[in-house]
């Protein structure tokens, strides 16, 4: 049976969207005898989000320069001035760490444009950086094209520098910016929408508290459409998604289990009663989460927090409790007062990459003799093979009533590995509920590991393992499994 190239599903899928086919017409596309979707199952552009696993947030704007977290609004733009601003440098850091895009705030909360916007006089225009020529938005989108990175954009709702904020005017002031940000800079891999309105601001010199009602005030639908009218293919942030959402904390940490749905009902950003860190099952809506957490205590940079970077132990715990648990990692990469990555991060980031590229550089599993329990039609297209042939398109799959089933793993010899890595077929949806590991040991077997949700990644990090025998058991799945990874790979 000749297998579907993922790529070609995704291309599939784009045309759907862009020619309004319904998903019936997607699913043709199949395998034949393939297992139906379970639940609610990821878009084409969810998919492509899932595939990245791990990109960068670049916080930079005037607090950068007032050594805030959170500016006022009132910020002479002439505060926004990098001794060395290097784009490259940045997008290069963010790639030889292994990011597959980055994510810049345009605009964060003070309202200071890091683009010359036409609608309004508070931007890098109105600097004396580069003489109101710069244009941050501008040099980053074409340093990340340059390394191969996907570019986003962060487009803070609340704004304490706008005299309309809080009136229907502010509406049309954020969605015109929206609009010229998503037409200027090429494709975007995501918009990013914050939840945060803390309430007082400069508001143009009005010096006040103004507070909004968040399930109205941004009439989101509306807003969101924007997006995707311009930009089909970018995923859209925000706590309730659309596309993905928040995972609940600031540490990086997703949830034990951990499952791509929620059940959105009218949440909104900024006010959702959805379980975020942890997902929801039965769930209506799949909406995965993102982890972002800063490589430092603050999202701006801070001289006084240089030595308070995260350790490559703290960034490679963080990994696997994100990555690990089937979310995405956003990690934010503060630019310093030069307009650079700082060494010390630099440094964190590089040693963090290098344990993750030696520990992921070979799958002890992949010459293994597989068997399984039972496959699907006893067809090879549904084979046990499938797990270790290090494609993310095929799967192992068992049939329809069969929803407890185990794999064993021949290595031939002893090795001894500690981390497991367990992959879904997402386009089926998140099918498995529970599982065991065990290892051969004295003529019998021994579990050392059991979890719960996979999703797109599963990786269970133990302490190491010897054997010459790997056993999964599937214990619960809410329909047949549909399993396209399990490796084993052993940290250095
Ligand atoms: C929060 C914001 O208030 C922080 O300043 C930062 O941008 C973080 C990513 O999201 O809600
Ligand atoms: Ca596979």
């Amino acid at each position: 049976m000749k297998k579907i190239p993922q790529r070609l599903l995704i291309m599939t899928a784009v045309w759907c969207t862009v020619l309004g086919l319904s998903p019936a017409v997607l699913s043709a596309t199949r395998l034949a005898n393939a297992p139906a979707p379970f639940g609610p199952i990821p878009t084409a552009r969810q998919l492509a989000w899932h595939d990245m696993e791990f990109y960068g947030f670049i916080h930079f704007t005037v607090n950068t320069f007032t050594d805030k977290e959170w500016g006022y609004g009132d910020e002479s733009p002439n505060v926004f001035n990098p001794t060395d601003f290097d784009a490259n440098q940045i997008a290069r850091t963010a790639k030889a760490g292994g990011m597959k895009g980055l994510i810049l705030t345009a605009k964060h909360h003070d309202g200071f444009c890091l683009w010359p916007s036409k609608y309004t006089e508070h931007s890098v225009k109105n600097s004396t950086w580069k003489n109101g020529k710069g244009d941050v938005v501008r040099e980053l989108s074409k340093a990340c094209k340059q390394q191969g990175l996907k570019f986003g954009l962060y487009l803070s709702p609340w704004d304490r520098n706008h005299a309309d904020y809080g009136k229907p005017a502010y509406i049309t002031y954020y969605r015109n910016q929206l609009c010229e940000l998503l037409t200027s800079y090429g494709d975007l891999f995501t918009v990013w929408f914050d939840g945060a309105n803390g309430g007082d601001g400069y508001y143009g010199g009005a010096r006040e508290m103004r507070r909004i009602d968040n399930r109205t005030f941004y009439d989101w639908p509306n807003t969101w459409k924007i997006v995707r009218d311009l930009m089909p293919m970018a995923c859209m942030f925000s706590d309730v998604g659309p596309d993905f959402r928040w995972v609940g904390n600031e540490r990086g940490f997703a949830g034990e289990p951990c499952w791509a749905t929620i059940n959105v009902g009218d949440g909104v950003p900024g006010n959702t009663k959805a379980n975020l860190n942890q997902g929801e099952r039965p769930g209506a809506n799949w909406i995965p989460p993102e982890c972002d957490v800063s490589i430092r205590p603050g999202w701006f940079y801070h001289a006084s927090q240089d030595a308070q970077v995260k350790t490559p132990a703290q960034l490679l715990e963080i990994y696997y409790k994100s990555v690990g648990r089937g979310a995405c990692l956003n990690l934010n990469l503060p630019p310093d007062r030069r307009g650079q990555i700082h060494d010390n991060d630099v440094a964190s980031l590089t040693k963090f990459r290098q344990i993750l590229d030696q520990t992921f550089a070979k799958d002890l599993a992949q010459n293994a003799s597989i068997t399984a329990s039972q496959t699907r039609a006893n067809a090879a297209s549904f084979g046990p093979q499938n797990v270790t042939d290090q494609d993310r398109e095929t799967y192992w799959a068992t049939d329809d009533d069969v929803t407890k089933a185990e794999l064993l793993l021949d290595l031939g010899k002893p090795m001894t590995f500690n981390v497991v890595s367990l992959r879904e077929y997402l386009p089926l949806g998140q099918r498995i509920e529970a599982f065991a590991l065990d290892r051969w040991q004295d003529g019998r077997w021994v579990e050392f590991a059991t979890g719960t949700s996979i999703g797109n990644r599963r990786l269970i990090r133990t302490d190491r393992v010897t054997s010459s025998r790997v056993r999964l058991r599937i214990t619960q799945a809410g329909a047949c499994p549909a399993l396209s990874e399990l490796a084993l790979y052993v940290e250095p």
